[in-house]
């Protein structure tokens, strides 16, 4: 058994342009993952090159900051049991078209591009809390029990 962690998410200017942030968040919940922190943000040039610093020697990362800056996003802290690792299965493949049914890039994406979501990686070591630590203060946080925790945990 894991141990239970916070991971980042945001549903990305595509994704909430199209409508999804209702269904994201609604799968997350009802998987049983908490909802610890929550901002709606349109994110600047800096924070964007930060957020996606490891691929600033890619050829797609002027398309990346440009995509990511160019509308609001929906940005989240979850925490669970494993979630950082659970979350990314969630999520699903980076390419859309290579994501699998049932996933939400395999059921709500297309382009690699356009890919709906970020979700911190879980083989990439204290990501999460990198990237909640560039998007939220320590008061933007919370700690609660969900009334359903007896019954989601062992
Ligand atoms: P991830 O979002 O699944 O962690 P990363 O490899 O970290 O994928 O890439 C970050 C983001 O950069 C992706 O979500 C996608 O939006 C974009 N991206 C990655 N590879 C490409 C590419 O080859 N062309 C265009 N955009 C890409
Ligand atoms: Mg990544």
């Amino acid at each position: 058994m894991s141990d239970r962690e916070r991971t980042f998410v945001m549903v990305k200017p595509d994704g909430v342009q199209r409508g999804l942030i209702g269904e994201i968040v609604s799968r997350f919940e009802d998987r049983g993952l908490k909802l610890v922190g929550a901002k709606f943000a349109q994110l600047d040039r800096e924070l964007a090159e930060r957020h996606y610093a490891e691929h600033e020697d890619k050829p797609f990362f002027e398309d990346l900051v440009g995509f990511i800056t160019a509308a609001p996003v929906f940005a989240m802290v979850w925490e669970g049991q494993d979630a950082v690792r659970q979350i990314r299965s969630m999520i699903g493949a980076t390419d859309p078209a290579e994501a699998a049914p049932g996933t939400i890039r395999g059921d709500l994406g297309l382009d690699l591009g356009r890919n709906v979501i970020h979700g911190s990686d879980h083989e990439d070591p204290g990501a999460n809390e990198r990237e909640i630590g560039l998007f939220f203060d320590d008061d933007e946080l919370t700690d609660y029990e969900r009334i359903d925790e007896t019954w989601l945990y062992e």
